[in-house]
């Protein structure tokens, strides 16, 4: 049996699709109204689909695709002995999806339809990109109480205005350059040296700050390179460090900049006498900003465990990067809510300098409820 899904206005538009496609003899074997496309989770478009299943073997067929019905009934005609076996098929199809559908719903843990219909588009939304439902909830609930006005941009504001309630007690915001070191911490791959690249383009043309970089990711040959690369670029000294007495040397050379850039490999954060020696050469409680970097892309388990990696480091902000590599990075909000820190900056492509979103709670608000399309790169 050959089974397809099928896409229209209405029915006798997806009748037609299905006799092209499937021809005569294609029975309906699910349908139900779908909603496509819109902005913000409004002006969506109503659209039906269709499952529709034919018998390859070509059973001879009397029964021919039948339009008596809307999509709410389901009811196919009545069927001849010869296609018995195909419809008993169909009905056990049927509620296969049906099941699926249903445990679909429950798992999302959230019904939006108990909310007021302006504040549904948002809430689905949230969930969509995975804010976690109980937090989707909460606000939610908060919005409800607080709406007066029909007025779909009040809801925005009523829902950033909670949002960054939740997030009172948190500091979020680029950095303002007052620590002579910023530190880029996290796994491989993130973006690390690409962000630390943006951060140091950053100081040099936007606040006029005589910027250097240190690196002491000394284990490949390729990580130093692209890092000289940047700081020809930016027209910033770099300094290889593979020992104290290098970042000791280094400290003595930087001492008349403002800002210094220190590059790290990973794995050297994790190794607790590389922070004890960082130690004995500069001051973390009042001449370092550490930054953990963690990519969009990655899952939220997973960044989990990194964060706990890095749980002997005073990290002051997270770094979000990636962002125009998934749709999902309400993961975010979980992120920053469960460790009580707040964002510092979200990356969303690689061009240095330019895809480099400085984020305070009103922007971090405003990228979850714009659904990121303003910022996807
Ligand atoms: N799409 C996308 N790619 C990014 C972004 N930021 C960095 N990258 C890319 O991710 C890759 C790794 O970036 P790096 O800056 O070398 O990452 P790193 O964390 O320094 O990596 P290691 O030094 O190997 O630990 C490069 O191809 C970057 O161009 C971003 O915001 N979006
Ligand atoms: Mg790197």
């Amino acid at each position: 049996m050959k089974m397809k899904k099928f896409v229209a206005e209405s029915m006798p538009a997806a009748l037609q699709k299905i006799r092209t496609q499937l021809g005569d003899d294609a029975v309906i074997v699910n349908s139900k109204v779908v909603y496509t496309g819109g902005f913000l989770g409004m002006f969506k478009k109503r659209q039906l689909e269709i499952v529709a299943a034919v018998d390859e073997h070509g059973a001879p067929s009397p029964q021919k695709v039948a339009y008596e019905h809307s999509p709410e009934k389901k009811e196919i005609a009545p069927a001849s002995p010869s296609l018995e076996p195909l419809l008993q098929e169909v009905k056990q199809l049927r509620e296969q999806m049906s099941r699926k559908q249903q445990t679909e719903s429950v798992n999302n843990g959230l019904d939006s339809t108990l909310f007021p219909e302006k504040v549904q588009p948002i809430c689905r939304n949230l969930l969509q990109v995975g804010v976690r439902p109980s937090t989707v909830k909460l606000w939610t609930e908060q919005v409800t109480k607080r709406l007066y006005k029909d007025d779909a941009l009040q809801v925005e504001n009523a829902f950033s205005q909670e949002m960054q309630n939740a997030w009172s007690s948190l500091t979020f915001g680029p950095t303002l350059y007052e620590k002579k070191y910023i530190n880029v911490v996290g796994p491989t791959g993130v973006g690390k040296t690409t962000t630390l690249a943006k951060l140091a383009a950053d100081s040099i043309l936007q606040h006029g700050k005589r910027a250097a970089f240190i690196t002491t990711d000394t284990y490949r040959i390729a990580a130093i390179d692209q890092l000289q690369t940047y700081a020809k670029i930016v027209g910033a000294p770099l300094e290889v460090c593979y020992n104290v007495q290098d970042f000791r040397k280094a400290k003595e050379r930087f001492c008349d900049y403002d800002v210094v850039f220190v590059d790290t490999a990973g794995r050297n954060f994790r190794n607790e006498t590389y922070v004890q020696d960082l130690e004995k050469v500069i001051d973390f409680t009042n001449e370092v900003e550490t930054f953990l970097v963690l990519a969009l892309t990655s899952k939220e388990e997973d960044m989990r465990a990194i964060i706990d990696k890095f749980r002997h480091i005073d990290i002051h902000r997270f770094i979000f990067t990636k962002l125009d590599e998934t749709a999902t990075y309400g993961t975010m909000v979980s992120i920053v809510e469960e460790y009580e820190k707040g964002v510092a900056y979200v990356t969303n492509g690689q061009n240095v300098p330019d895809d480099l979103l400085p984020i305070s709670k009103d922007a971090f608000a405003k990228l979850l409820l714009n659904d990121g399309c303003d910022q996807h790169g």
